[in-house]
């Protein structure tokens, strides 16, 4: 027996004994699904500087080379978020891009329409006073939609940098009435079944007012406009000490969570690694999910059903796909830290009042060292007992490396 499978052996037994369904928590981690970011395998920066990496993506096929490695390697990556316009082909044929990626055993996941590089967009997209160029924000999206009926996409996934640098510059309650009204025709033309997530971002780059700055804002222009229209919740978008596994539950009991945007933040939107900064918090979010999807309470179940789980993230200093790989590693040592909370135990400690009780028994989960199981599952996937490992050995770091040298074009962020 190799080292996980001791292991393995010794924590199965354990976790029987608590009365926890082994077999029942890995077909769960067998089905996880985490959508990484055609942006993350490009070149990306601050504002300070772009510092280029050998071997990033610059083309839409490279991208889409990268993410089909990463679900090779972790089996749990199926699906790639794309960025119009950085991710429009080279031949424009979305359709192509389509099979490309399912030739490679992925498929195309969100697509972001980009409401911030164009000079036009100084004042802002939708939110603009000028109508023109809310117009030409709504055309964007509009072919974003389209984009989604070509490619199979079924998630318009919306980021708006709206808003005003100083007080004065423009009537807030003016452009929220603008926003209302590009979102009532972004509606009409989403594709049958598809859904929309509305992203907020509680400051930066807009740094008076920021047009949707919370849940609250997205969540209500959401209910406005339907059930296709959902709140996104990007963890690095929130002011510190921001009870983030609470907003989770506030929208899944609402049915309006729709999708997040994995990463971590230290100080600001850094977009670092997912769980590199606060793993607790991460677990305690998967804990709300799967309390929903477990729970007996219908609209929160539902809604834990329908969620899109992506990363977005850019890596700047520490090289693409092993972070990416980390990333989603991650992921998977939260969701089945959560998948170990003994709920049926929890929910009595809960009803009597034991405080202390309650909180230990969620945190014996969280001290759970999960690793063996994951590497269990891993194996009985047929992929990589250790994909960070396997890709240092595969040799495609040096491949591309080689092929695609070190540009300096950004494929992403500038
Ligand atoms: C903005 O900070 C953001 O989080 C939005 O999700 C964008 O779509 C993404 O980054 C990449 O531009
Ligand atoms: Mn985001």
């Amino acid at each position: 027996m190799s080292n996980h499978k001791a292991a393995y052996a010794v924590l199965a037994d354990e976790l029987s004994a608590k009365g926890i369904d082994v077999e029942q928590v890995k077909t769960a981690l067998k089905h996880q699904h985490i959508e990484t970011p055609s942006w993350g395998y490009a070149n990306s920066g601050t504002r300070f500087r772009v510092y280029p990496w050998a071997g990033a993506a610059t083309t839409t096929r490279q991208k889409l080379d990268d993410a089909a490695m990463v679900n090779q390697l972790t089996g749990v990556a199926p699906s790639v978020a794309v960025h119009i316009p950085w991710d429009i082909p080279e031949d424009n044929d979305f359709v192509a891009m389509k099979q490309y990626a399912e030739a490679k055993g992925i498929s195309i996941g969100a697509v972001n329409p980009n409401y911030f590089q164009d000079d036009e967009y100084r004042l802002g997209s939708f939110g603009n006073p000028d109508p023109a160029i809310q117009e030409r924000a709504l055309d964007h999206t509009i072919e974003c939609c389209e984009i989604m009926r070509k490619t199979g996409s079924t998630l318009l996934s919306l980021w708006y940098a709206d808003g005003t640098n100083f007080a004065g510059q423009d009537n807030i309650v003016g452009r929220m009435r603008r926003f209302e009204r590009n979102f009532a025709e972004v509606y009409k033309h989403l594709p049958a079944g598809s859904r929309m997530a509305i992203e907020y971002k509680f400051f930066e780059p807009s740094f008076y007012n920021t047009d949707i700055p919370d849940w609250g804002t997205a969540y209500m222009m959401s209910l406005r406009l339907g059930d296709q229209a959902q709140v996104l919740v990007d963890l690095g978008h929130h002011a510190h000490g921001v009870n983030i596994e609470q907003i989770v539950a506030v929208l899944l009991a609402e049915g309006k969570l729709g999708g997040f945007h994995f990463n971590n933040r230290k100080y600001a939107d850094d977009d670092l690694i997912v769980g590199s900064v606060n793993p607790y918090e991460l677990f305690l979010i998967y804990h709300e999910l799967v309390s929903a999807e477990l729970g007996d309470d219908p609209v929160a179940s539902k809604a834990s059903k329908n969620v899109a789980y992506m990363l977005d993230q850019c890596h700047n200093i520490e090289g693409k796909l092993a972070a990416t790989l980390q990333s989603v590693i991650n992921c998977q040592e939260s969701y089945a830290k959560a998948l170990l909370v003994q709920r049926k135990q929890l929910a009595e400690l809960q009803a009597t009042g034991a405080v202390l009780e309650a909180h230990n028994l969620l945190n014996d989960a969280f001290r759970t060292d999960v690793r063996p199981l994951l590497a269990q599952v891993r194996e009985e996937m047929g992929v990589p007992i250790d994909p960070i490992a396997a890709y240092k050995k595969s040799g495609y770091e040096e491949k591309i490396r080689k092929e695609r040298g070190r540009a300096s074009a950004s494929g992403g962020f500038q």
